[in-house]
């Protein structure tokens, strides 16, 4: 596998500081990608947890395929209902648009919800009610920062569609309902598969300098050919033949060319064009304007290449 440093030593920074922090918390909110919830989720959290209230929150739900969102819900709703996967209190799942102002509210009504405990104690003691201490965690780019200015209702942390943006733990306060935690976004030391690190550089949670933009191109072709044929061939007017073996590098290639031609991306000499070619798949599929594609899912597996 390319030797790429996704590492930088903020993040192990920012991970000690996290551990230090949990224990002023009441809810700890990760946030995945709806996309790719399996490789969006830092293994590496599940031992910070500690018996808080947890809430995995899948974000970009606008850009997911709608059916393999509800399937990840049921698969992670499971999950969680056995003992010994996570070292929670309680733990739920959820699947939202951060841009949008209706599942804001959804989502601030479940913190409420979730910690009636934490208010109920105050009251009974007579005391004001003290705001909910929420630590929103995640990997770069999923949200967090976007997340916390909805609920505070104004532009307090800087979000950007660039990952890495968060650098330091800042707690703000959202009303008196809510003290947030905004945190880096963090990545763990060592990918195991092929199936994450694609993931990850298609949804932009690794910097773009990390990878080269053709190989990231191919990664996508790879899973869409396997998993939306039809609506990928429908796309850019390809022939995909039912029986073909779609899940090598050289077909993803072949397929980036034909792309290439399509959209009339032509080099000088005739050539073509394929890294502009891969930016533009890569910046529309981010933005959702290709279509609303999963890139895994929880009841089938696709075939990978055996390294980058
Ligand atoms: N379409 C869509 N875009 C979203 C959603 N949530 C966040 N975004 C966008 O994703 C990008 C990243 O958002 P941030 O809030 O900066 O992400 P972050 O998790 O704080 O990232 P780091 O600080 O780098 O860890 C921004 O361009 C947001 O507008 C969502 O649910 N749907
Ligand atoms: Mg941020």
């Amino acid at each position: 596998m390319a030797k790429i440093n996704w590492f930088p030593g903020h993040m192990a920074k920012s991970l000690k500081e996290l551990r230090n922090n949990v224990s002023k918390c009441d809810y700890i909110i990760e946030t995945c990608d709806s996309r790719l919830p399996l490789s969006s989720r830092n293994p590496q959290f599940n031992k910070l947890l500690k018996q808080k209230k947890y809430m995995l929150l899948m974000t970009k739900s606008d850009l997911a395929d709608p059916a393999a969102t509800q399937k990840w819900l049921n698969y992670f709703q499971e999950l969680f209902q056995k003992k010994n996967e996570i070292s929670t209190e309680s733990a739920s799942v959820m699947a939202i648009n951060v841009l949008d102002k209706s599942d804001i509210k959804q989502i601030r009504a479940r913190i409420l919800a979730d910690n009636q405990d934490v208010i109920e104690r105050a009251q009974s003691r007579g005391r004001r009610i003290r705001p909910i201490r929420v630590m929103i965690n995640g990997i770069p780019n999923t949200g967090k920062s976007t997340l916390i200015n909805s609920l505070i209702g104004k532009k307090s942390t800087q979000v950007s569609n660039r990952p890495g943006v968060t650098r330091s733990i800042n707690w703000l306060r959202a009303s008196t309902d809510f003290e947030l935690m905004d945190t880096p976004g963090i990545l763990w030391p060592k990918f195991e598969t092929v199936q994450e690190q694609l993931n990850l550089a298609i949804s932009g949670a690794i910097k773009d300098d990390l990878l080269p933009f053709i190989e990231i191109a191919c990664g996508l072709i790879l899973i869409l050919v396997q998993s939306y044929p039809e609506e990928f061939s429908n796309l850019f007017n390809l022939d995909l033949e039912a029986t073909a073996d779609y899940s090598n590098w050289l077909t993803s290639y072949e397929f980036l060319e034909k792309i290439a031609f399509k959209l009339n991306l032509i080099q000088s000499g005739g050539k073509p064009g394929l890294d502009r070619t891969s930016r533009r798949l890569i910046t529309e599929y981010r933005q959702g304007k290709l279509g609303r594609f999963s890139l895994e899912f929880p009841d089938r597996k696709l075939i990978y290449p055996v390294s980058i």
